[in-house]
């Protein structure tokens, strides 16, 4: 009984530190994307909703987009690429004039 309360207990602690580490795992980056109003909000989160990225979220009042991603599986630049080619402008990258031309009037932001 004794060995079985101790095997338990490493079982638990074992399953803690999995925990944590999994945790460990995700990385936050917060970086500034242009953008006005609720629609730019949608789309620049769903253009960021990459493999691996567990959250994005845009604000609209400080334009900073705040991600978190599994970084063995995509990275801060892969996401700021893929928002910029929907028509927004994300950390380093700048979106073609293009894109940024095929934004309805109300979400130009420059
Ligand atoms: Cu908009």
């Amino acid at each position: 009984m004794k060995t079985f309360k101790l095997f338990l207990s490493i079982l638990f602690c074992l399953s803690l530190s999995t925990v944590v580490l999994a945790q460990n795992k995700v990385k936050t980056e917060i970086f500034t994307v242009g953008g006005v109003c609720d629609m730019c909000k949608a789309r620049i989160e769903n253009a960021a909703r990459l493999k691996g990225v567990v959250a994005a979220t845009w604000n609209i009042q400080t334009h900073k987009l705040t991600l978190k991603y599994d970084p063995a599986k995509t990275n801060a630049d892969a996401v700021q690429k893929a928002i910029a080619a929907v028509g927004h402008d994300a950390g380093k990258y700048k979106a073609a004039d293009k894109s940024y031309n095929s934004l309805s009037s109300c979400c130009k932001y420059r």
